[in-house]
């Protein structure tokens, strides 16, 4: 089944948001499949971020993403990409809607408390990078109460 990569950000772990953000994966129905708090270092920020490296604002969001801890996740279920991006809610939290994260706990975009996967393919490089012991293989026992 599909997985995504979630990473709480710094500010998200900080503001206490923590429980916040896994219940609403959780409620949702999707698969808690990969969880740890870590400190990121310069160059592994670099390395995930790799693909804004040319961006203005690139030195600006490694910082914010080595100030402190942040909550990495595997998330598992049918079109958690896309289903979770949409939970995250737009990357400025100013055009994020009500109801998502960021549009319920975030007000500008260099704070804006949560990263998802942006593709499939984006997942999978970056639980590779994340989570390179690999996760927990077990299957829910409540898959026929989300699943038709
Ligand atoms: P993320 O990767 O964190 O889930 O965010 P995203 O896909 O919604 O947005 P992306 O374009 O990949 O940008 C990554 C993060 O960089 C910061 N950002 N700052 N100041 C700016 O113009 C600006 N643009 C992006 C945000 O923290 C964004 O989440």
């Amino acid at each position: 089944m599909e997985q995504t990569f979630i990473m709480i950000k710094p500010d998200g772990v900080q503001r206490g948001l923590v429980g916040e953000i896994i219940s609403r994966f959780e409620k949702k129905g999707f698969y808690l499949k990969g969880l740890k708090m870590m400190n990121v270092d310069r160059s592994f920020a670099q390395t995930h971020y790799a693909d804004l490296s040319a961006k203005p604002f690139f030195p600006g969001l490694v910082e914010y993403i080595i100030s402190g801890p942040v909550v990495a996740m595997v998330w598992e279920g049918k079109n958690v990409v896309v289903t979770g991006r949409k939970i995250i809610g737009a990357t400025n939290p100013s055009d994020a809607s009500p109801g998502t994260i960021r549009g319920d706990y975030a007000i500008v975009m260099g704070r804006n408390v949560i990263h998802g996967s942006d593709s499939i393919e984006s997942a999978r490089k970056e639980i590779a990078l994340w989570f390179p012991e690999g996760i927990a293989q077990w299957q829910s026992n409540l898959h026929p109460w989300i699943y038709e």
